[in-house]
């Protein structure tokens, strides 16, 4: 049986003729134009990413490789006894474009744990940061430490081929994500369970030993194999995802560059979105005494927030016009799982209303629940309040996607990124008003 590394330096020998076809016989055929409300209003719309690894269309939502989410879910070998597929799995589509097999998943999950050992200095760090740090600070700065592990970094210094570049990413890419899921579990037990960490579990996959070092019981296991995979991806234009291919574009190693994309994802309108909608959700139960809300209540509330000039978090999108179906799939789990949950039953209640309030307002593109809007519910429900950390768990998840990008930025030559930009006045001439 080939390897993963095998498998892919297959896949990319049999790619790269596409792209340097495209660069050299058609480069000059035009996929777009870009107007001025694109230059000011963060290049929205503007095509000039390249990824195969993700695809979201605005009415459909995402893709992997090609698969919607219940696709993914159903394609990839289960762990046995549980809902969820591997991670490692995942891992494996998301590089090749191919669904392994059992054995082929085994293989990678083999391959992690022989990459999964932390460097000591990397806990040192995390202890010596103040203990009240963002844990999305303590994330980015465990990630970014270890840039002096990167192989990428060291063939790079020895004078490697461009030809070669793939391969030490791919080393570097691997054991990052076979030690992130321990370095977030560490963050958290440090952080808010009075400075218990628990030691991996070497026998188990990696959602498995996730759940196994945070200390929560099953199903969490399947929760944090679910969440990964859910978050993992979004093509390439949203910040972390780009933040990252920016970055390596430089070629800056993993390290620099997911640590780089990670500091993304901790902003409000990113992935911190998943911690403000519980935080507003709180707030709003607190103000009530605890009691459930009625519809006009909420819908107060919505205004309230809406007009004190603040955005209702978890909801809209740059790309999407529908609900994000990545807020479906944990819909249903909760449908399954955790019913009559009241925090479900508000979430539920929010999705109600919010979407007409948003409509009224008029200004939101897109007034449906996002993926953030749905994943703190079940964070909570199985013990995971501290709602700070929600993003961090996000982080995991994104690392899978943006490292397999730079995985293959580097396998197709893709150049440093620059785009050119303009004055104030040249968009006053073009707009013939000066
Ligand atoms: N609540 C209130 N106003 C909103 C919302 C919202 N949820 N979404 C968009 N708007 C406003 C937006 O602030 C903008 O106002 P202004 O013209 O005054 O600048 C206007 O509507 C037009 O924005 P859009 O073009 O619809 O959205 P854009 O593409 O600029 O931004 C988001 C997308 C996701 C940043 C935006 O919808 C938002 O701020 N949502 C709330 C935060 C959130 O849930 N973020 C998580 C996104 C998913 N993720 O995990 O990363
Ligand atoms: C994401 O998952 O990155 C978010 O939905 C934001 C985006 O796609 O722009």
């Amino acid at each position: 049986m080939a390897t993963l590394k095998e498998t892919l330096f297959k896949k990319i020998q049999e790619h790269r003729p596409r792209t340097t076809r495209l660069v050299k016989e058609f480069g000059d055929v035009k996929i777009g134009e870009v107007n001025i409300s694109q230059a000011i209003g963060g290049a929205r719309g503007v095509k000039c990413l390249v990824t195969d690894i993700s695809y979201l269309d605005p009415m459909e939502g995402i893709r992997f490789r090609g698969k919607t989410i219940p696709e993914t879910f159903d394609a990839l070998p289960k762990v046995p006894g549980s809902e969820y597929p591997y991670v490692e799995g995942f891992w494996y589509m998301l590089m090749t474009g191919d669904v392994p097999t059992m054995e082929q998943t085994q293989e990678v999950v083999e391959d992690w744990k022989q990459r999964a050992r932390v460097p000591q200095y990397v806990f040192d760090l995390l202890r010596a940061l103040p203990r009240d740090s963002h844990p999305m600070t303590m994330f980015s700065a465990a990630i970014v430490s270890m840039q002096r592990e990167s192989i990428f970094a060291q063939k790079y210094a020895e004078g490697m081929s461009k030809m070669d570049y793939w391969d030490p990413m791919f080393e570097d890419c691997s054991n990052l994500m076979a030690r992130l899921p321990e370095i977030a579990a560490y963050i958290y037990r440090m952080k808010y369970k009075g400075d218990a960490p628990i030691a991996p579990d070497p026998n188990l996959d990696m959602g498995g030993n996730f759940a196994h070092m945070m200390g929560v019981a099953k199903p969490y296991d399947d929760v944090a194999r679910m969440y990964f995979i859910l978050h993992s991806d979004h093509e390439s234009g949203n910040v972390s995802a780009h933040a990252t291919h920016l970055v390596a574009s430089a070629l800056s190693d993993a390290y620099y560059s997911l640590s780089a994309g990670i500091n993304g994802l901790a902003g409000p309108l990113h992935g911190l979105a998943n911690q403000e909608v519980l935080g507003w959700t709180q707030d709003f139960m607190a103000k009530l005494g605890g009691k459930v809300p009625t519809e006009d209540e909420l819908k107060k509330a919505l205004w309230d927030t809406l007009n004190s000039g603040q955005v209702i978090p978890g909801y809209g999108h740059a790309v999407l016009r529908k609900t994000d179906p990545r807020y479906t799939s944990q819909m249903e789990f909760c449908e399954k799982h955790l019913p009559d949950y009241p925090l479900f039953k508000l979430v539920n209640m929010i999705y109600k209303v919010a979407p007409d309030v948003l409509m009224e307002h008029g200004k939101a593109k897109n007034p449906w629940p996002n993926v953030d809007a749905q994943s703190g519910v079940i964070q909570w429900y199985y013990g995971v309040t501290e709602y700070d950390f929600y993003t961090v768990l996000f982080g995991v998840g994104r690392a899978l996607g943006v490292l397999a990008n730079i995985t293959w930025d580097r396998a197709l030559g893709y150049a440093i990124e620059r785009p050119k930009s303009v004055t104030t006045a040249m968009l006053e001439e073009a707009a013939g008003i000066k």
